[in-house]
């Protein structure tokens, strides 16, 4: 089946969960007139700990799972490391200072757990803690919002050998950790978000072993969907504890489920993968219930679920961030995958309405945001959203004369960020937009070999930074509160 069939099928609009029609207000990014924002739009930008802070050794920071797992032969392209990165342990002034000319307004960073708990457990670390004490202090003092995430991805190394995320003690430990960094920043931090990408890091760490601690165990998978949900409520509620004010969310990586062919099974195999792409996590967080996937008899042994869990994962988030990048292509797998009921096999990063292909082989589906957006709202109806993330690997060189011409990425950029205008008319609360990534970065099992950077660093050359075209294009749009 031709992407063109697979679109006049119906099933091009992700997974039969339908996005309305095109509204008679349609923006198109090809359009000349300029796509203004809602006044107060908050414009960001977003990094994670463990792939630009480097100091891997520095300040009594312990080892993370990412460590082991990078120095691993064959885990990571070239077998690329986080332990220097950009370097910005050292040079955050310099990454605030980027900022302030960019005129950004809000700062998406993660917190490195293992910074502030060496081992997972226990005292606090108060190098760690000075750390962001000062990177946040610096924040607020260029009046840009710190918009700390307090898990992406580098759990203690500890934890991981104590059983990691299948084992229901890391909830507990999460819960510890929030009070240590609410106490430490919640009389100056008012927007957090708890987990990133809680889908991925569970399903590529625990179940197809691409990305730290690269297991490849569906069963311990399942366990650690339970685990990280609970976690993310214990860490909503211990930060509510320390200051009620403070808002708190989490970031969720969502994306279009599209069956590979307008077969029944295939589109019954898309419809499953969304519930567990989509479903999985957020929904347990906001209803304490499990989408309808695993066979009922089953599903309280194969997720560890104990008396009381319900209440335990339910809570009321102030925003729910949403991560969007591109699509799933969703098969039926007859034979099996290793979860029970589900059956299916799934390829990212693909759309039927696919206008091209990032440097790192992604499909590029703008209108999928607006997409995806609309089928979340289904389940989060007036929560404010946050774009936690979106951006892509547009590794263009610099020229001769020094200017990188990145223009791919501003056309993404301009794309998508008509698309979610069109979402935000639509009626979907988004407040924010975060673009994926300041600068380039340790890109995971990719290495370094993919710049998400609205930013270039030279990694060869003392970690220089060289704002692209797309820093200068996305400055004229946070200055204007409108793509032009
Ligand atoms: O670099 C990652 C980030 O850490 C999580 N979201 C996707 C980005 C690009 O792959």
């Amino acid at each position: 089946m031709k992407r063109r069939d697979v679109l006049r099928s119906g099933w091009a609009l992700g997974t039969g969960l339908a996005v309305s029609g095109p509204s008679t207000m349609l923006r198109a990014a090809t359009d000349n007139a300029a796509v203004t924002f809602p006044n107060g739009f908050l414009w960001g930008v977003a990094t994670a700990a463990y792939q630009i802070e480097g100091g891997v050794h520095e300040g009594g920071r312990g080892a993370s799972i990412w460590d082991t797992f990078s120095h691993t032969p064959g885990k990571t392209k070239n077998g690329d490391t986080g332990d220097v990165a950009d370097d910005s342990y050292h040079r955050w002034r310099d990454d605030i200072a980027l900022m302030k000319q960019l005129g950004v307004k809000s700062y998406r960073f993660s917190i490195a757990w293992p910074r502030i708990q060496p081992t997972g457990r226990g005292p606090a670390n108060q190098a760690g803690l000075d750390y962001y004490k000062r990177l946040v202090d610096g924040l607020l003092e260029a009046g840009i919002r710190p918009f700390p995430t307090l898990y992406h991805w580098d759990l203690p190394q500890a934890l991981e050998d104590a059983g990691g995320w299948p084992n229901r003690d890391t909830a507990d430990r999460m819960t510890d950790y929030a009070h240590i960094m609410a106490r430490a920043l919640a009389d100056r931090v008012h927007a957090w978000s708890v987990l990133n990408e809680v889908k991925t890091f569970t399903q590529a760490g625990y179940w197809d072993g691409g990305m730290a601690p690269g297991r490849k165990d569906p069963l311990a998978f399942l366990k650690s969907t339970h685990v990280a949900n609970l976690a993310n409520a214990n860490a909503f509620r211990a930060l509510k504890a320390v200051n009620p004010k403070v808002e708190v969310g989490s970031a969720y990586d969502c994306a279009n489920c599209f069956p590979a062919s307008d077969s029944v099974a295939d589109k019954a195999a898309a419809v499953r993968w969304d519930k567990l792409i989509n479903l999985w996590y957020l929904q347990a967080t906001l209803t304490g219930t499990y989408p309808d996937l695993l066979p009922a008899d089953q599903q309280a042994a194969l997720l560890g679920w104990q008396a009381g869990d319900e209440a335990r994962l339910k809570v009321p988030l102030d925003f729910v961030g949403i991560n969007y990048y591109s699509g799933w292509r969703v098969w039926d797998e007859p034979k099996g995958n290793g979860i029970p009921n589900l059956n299916t096999r799934a390829e990212w990063a693909w759309s039927p309405r696919s206008i091209g292909k990032s440097d790192f082989g992604w499909d590029i589906d703008p209108p999928g945001i607006r997409q995806i957006l609309k089928r979340m709202q289904q389940l989060t109806g007036s929560i404010p959203i946050e774009i936690t993330e979106n951006g892509i690997a547009d590794n263009t060189p610099p020229a001769a004369y020094g200017r990188i011409h990145d223009v791919r990425r501003i056309d993404y950029l301009r794309r998508h960020l008509t698309e979610l205008r069109n979402a935000i008319d639509d009626g979907v609360p988004v407040r924010a937009y975060h673009l994926w990534s300041l600068i380039d970065n340790f890109e995971w099992a990719a290495g370094y070999s993919q710049r998400f950077g609205i930013v270039h660093v030279d990694f060869d050359h003392g970690q220089k930074r060289t704002p692209r075209d797309s820093a200068y294009w996305y400055a004229k749009v946070i200055r204007d509160n409108a793509v032009a």
